[in-house]
Formats: structure tokens, C-alpha cells, sequence
């Protein structure tokens, strides 16, 4: 086929939170079957046709505000306790989010990617959750926005490439990656969450949550269907 970039489309894939502490038999916040989806991103990432494989690490400070053990009895028990977060910069904005067991702290072997992820064909590796005040799941930016408090440089990187696409995998599905591919829809580009190559914190969930993700804007596709098949070269298209 002769070379013939099409400008309507122009694919990056970002592979979120592929790291221990996510994942069974050793990590603190064990996402169920995490391992398997592994092969599926290896696939992805050798492919020629995505100018950029953008890899995000959660990397908290110990002090983080999204840990349990950080805040105090009765409202410290991780997965079932909440906290209330204020934006640092107006106190006006805030929003309630899940509390965790300890986990990704910066440097920490629970932090590292899979060995098994193959990340040599990497373009760049993003850190987000640096800021202990907030919690972040997106790979963008926190869920402060008036005013916006930080930004992790993903949606200048991918605009600077002119980056129409986004295909997005990893862990968890119901948090950083469904957070990241809404963000993704609300910076301007198609974002497809590829259901074959994520795995949910709470499988429960996951159908509502696939739901919810949709009617923001996100398309959840099929590693058989036409989205990802584009990728492989398999189907031509606008879309
Ligand atoms: C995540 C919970 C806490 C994620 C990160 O990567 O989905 N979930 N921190
Ligand atoms: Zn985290």
C-alpha cells in the first residue's frame, strides 16, 4: 500500500497505570485479571502505525490525600471511606473521592511498570498523582478546573503531534482510564477505550460505568472491531 497519511487521522495510544501495585499477585490495590491484558498492549504498542504510545505511571508522595492510613478513624478505611478534596486555589470548588490503601508511592517497586510490558516502544512515560492535595485519575489534569491547579502536559504533547485519536488501555477501567479517556473527548479528540485491553476495579460496575463513559462522548470499541482494526491496517476509514 503506498504511504498516504491521512490527516483526518492520526492515532497516539496511551497506555495507563501498567504497574505492580495494580495489579495481582503483589500489588496493594489488586485490580482482578490485571495481568492478562498485557499481550493485547504488547500487540498494540509494536504497531507501526501509531506515531506516539504515551505510558502513564500513578506516582504518589507517601502523604498523598488519596490514602487511607493518611487520614483519621472512623473515615480511613481504604476502599469504602471517602474524602472531600478543595481545591487549593479556591475553596469554593471541591469534589469527593474514594479513599485507597497505600499504593504507586514514587520510586517504590509497587510503582514500577509490568517487566512484562514491552517499553521499548514507548514514546514518552507520563507521572500524574505527584501533588499530595489532590487526587487524579486522568492522565490530563486533576477534576479542579476554576482555577485549573496542575496539569501532567499530555493534552500540549498530543495536540502539539496533531493527534486526532486516542486509543486508550490499562488499569483501572472505572478510574484512570475512564477518567482519561472523558478528558480526552473534552480536549477535542476521538477517544476509544479498547474493552479487551482494560480491566475494572469493580467488575460490578463496569456495564454503568461503560454507560456513563458513552453518553460523555467515549467509545468503548472491540480489539476485533473497526476502531482498533484501522490500526492493523485491516479497515480503511473515516470515523
Ligand atoms: C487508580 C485508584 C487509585 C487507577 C489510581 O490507576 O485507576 N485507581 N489510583
Ligand atoms: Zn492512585
Amino acid at each position: 500500500m503506498a504511504d498516504s497519511p491521512d490527516p483526518s487521522f492520526k492515532p497516539a495510544l496511551l497506555v495507563i497505570d501498567m504497574q505492580e501495585d495494580f495489579c495481582p499477585p503483589n500489588g496493594t490495590l489488586p485490580v482482578p485479571d490485571a495481568r492478562s491484558i498485557t499481550p493485547l498492549i504488547n500487540t498494540l504498542l509494536a504497531l507501526p502505525t501509531l506515531p506516539l504510545k504515551i505510558a502513564t505511571q500513578d506516582w504518589h508522595p507517601p502523604a498523598h490525600i488519596s490514602f487511607a492510613s493518611n487520614h483519621s478513624a472512623p473515615h480511613n478505611t481504604p476502599f469504602t471511606s471517602t474524602t472531600t478534596i478543595t481545591n487549593p486555589l479556591n475553596p469554593a470548588e471541591s469534589y469527593t473521592t474514594r479513599l485507597w490503601p497505600v499504593h504507586c508511592v514514587a520510586h517504590t517497586p509497587g510503582a514500577a511498570l509490568l517487566p512484562e510490558l514491552h517499553t521499548a516502544h514507548l514514546t514518552h512515560t507520563i507521572q500524574k498523582g505527584t501533588d499530595p492535595r489532590v487526587e487524579m485519575y486522568s492522565a490530563f489534569y486533576p477534576p479542579l478546573h476554576s482555577p485549573r491547579m496542575s496539569d501532567s502536559g499530555l493534552a500540549a504533547l498530543l495536540h502539539g503531534e496533531g493527534i486526532t485519536h486516542v486509543y486508550v488501555v490499562g488499569l483501572a477501567g472505572d478510574y484512570c482510564v475512564r477518567s482519561t479517556a472523558e478528558d480526552a473527548v473534552r480536549e477535542g479528540f476521538v477517544a476509544y477505550v479498547v474493552e479487551e485491553g482494560t480491566r475494572p476495579v469493580d467488575g460490578t460496575g463496569w456495564e454503568g460505568c461503560k454507560r456513563e463513559m458513552e453518553e460523555r462522548g467515549v467509545k468503548v470499541v472491540r480489539e476485533g472491531g473497526r476502531e482498533v482494526g484501522r490500526l492493523f491496517g485491516r479497515v480503511e476509514g473515516s470515523g
